[in-house]
């Protein structure tokens, strides 16, 4: 019989990305299941020897999805492949088509692997703080901590997606088919988290808008100048990488009955890109940072709230960030990217 032929398994669509990294390490630590890395680039080397399987491939194409259909058993998907938000704006409908369409295709390789093997098939979704829209610098200042129904009138077309992208996976995991006489009620176990901007001590991102924080510090570890695109007291809420994955698999193992909700906010600090520049200049004398704001940038990160109220989660599923600012800098991020660029 079919199940017992395919490989049972996770999957992870944008391995190669910087949550993909940090992930698939964890994931081959915990000794999981069957580690299936997908990506539209050739997954690096240093995470292959951690995966059963890679495939290079798109999550548009129909093929690829048929033969992970007929190949794998499936039992959790983490769907981190996305366009992000500044990439987003210079091709909104390409935009649509991986974020939108892509998370569709992966929700229905979902419903139809928990038919085959008749568990619900967990769906980790990375949104973001992108879903967030304040309309201005007034209202940002105003909101105080957000909360996961208030502002959601995404500015961006990541946040747009991301956001439509999870009632699409709540609509999966809750009403899929409604009308239907066989409905599969539950085939799909939708979990969200609302992640701040990422920061990594091995990985550098690319095509984010909040990868200004993360800029300022490579380059200045690279002793390279460093234009900053946003204004030096603007304010966004942060997280070390090490604290996404821990909250990533934590969401994952978390028992049913434990959720109350289908996304999550979560943070751990909040500094203005000014603060930023300081404590990496204490620690690397000769950074040169400077700020040059780019308006339309600017408006973006903008619309963003300064903070987000993660405290359902906390309540749910136990989540506590490991890393403080100062913690995140002094015990991760500098010797991390002292020892990466040695
Ligand atoms: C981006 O800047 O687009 C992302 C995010 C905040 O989700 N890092």
């Amino acid at each position: 019989m079919a199940e017992h032929i395919r490989k049972p398994g996770v999957l992870i669509t944008g391995a190669n990305g910087e949550m993909g990294h940090g992930l698939i390490e964890q994931l081959a630590k915990n000794g999981s299941m069957h580690i299936i890395a997908l990506d539209v680039r050739p997954i690096d080397e240093s995470l292959k020897k951690y995966c059963s399987t890679t495939i290079v491939g798109d999550i548009l194409e129909a093929r690829l999805l048929e033969r992970m259909q007929s190949e794998y058993e499936i039992h959790t998907i983490y769907h981190l492949a996305a366009l992000l938000s500044t990439r987003a704006e210079f091709t909104p409908e390409a935009a649509h088509r991986v974020n939108v369409e892509g998370t569709l295709n992966l929700l229905k390789i979902a419903i139809e692997q928990s038919r085959w093997h008749g568990q619900p098939v967990k769906f980790i979704f990375p949104s973001s703080i992108a879903v967030y829209g304040l309309p201005n610098k007034e209202a940002k200042k105003q909101a105080g901590k957000v909360k996961e129904g208030e502002w959601n009138y995404p500015r961006t077309m990541y946040g747009v997606n991301k956001l439509y992208c999870e009632h699409l996976g709540r609509y999966y995991a809750n009403h899929y088919r409604q009308l239907a006489a066989d409905t599969d009620a539950h085939g799909v176990d939708f979990r969200s988290i609302r992640f701040p901007g990422l920061i990594s001590a091995t990985t550098v991102p690319s095509g984010g808008t909040s990868d200004y924080a993360p800029e300022i510090l490579h380059a200045a570890a690279q002793d390279k100048p460093y234009a900053c695109f946003v204004r030096e007291d603007v304010r966004i809420p942060f997280m070390a990488m090490p604290d996404a994955i821990v909250a990533t698999l934590k969401l994952e193992g978390a028992t049913r009955e434990q959720l109350t909700q289908s996304v999550y906010n979560i943070t751990s600090f909040s500094p203005s890109a000014g603060e930023v520049r300081d404590i990496v200049r204490r620690e690397f004398k000769n950074a040169q940072t400077s700020f040059s704001p780019d308006d339309k940038r600017q408006a973006i990160v903008d619309s963003w709230p300064e903070d987000v109220d993660d405290s359902a989660a906390r309540r749910d599923w136990g989540f506590v960030p490991e890393y403080d600012l100062a913690r995140a800098f002094n015990e991760y991020l500098i010797p991390g990217i002292r020892k990466r660029y040695a």
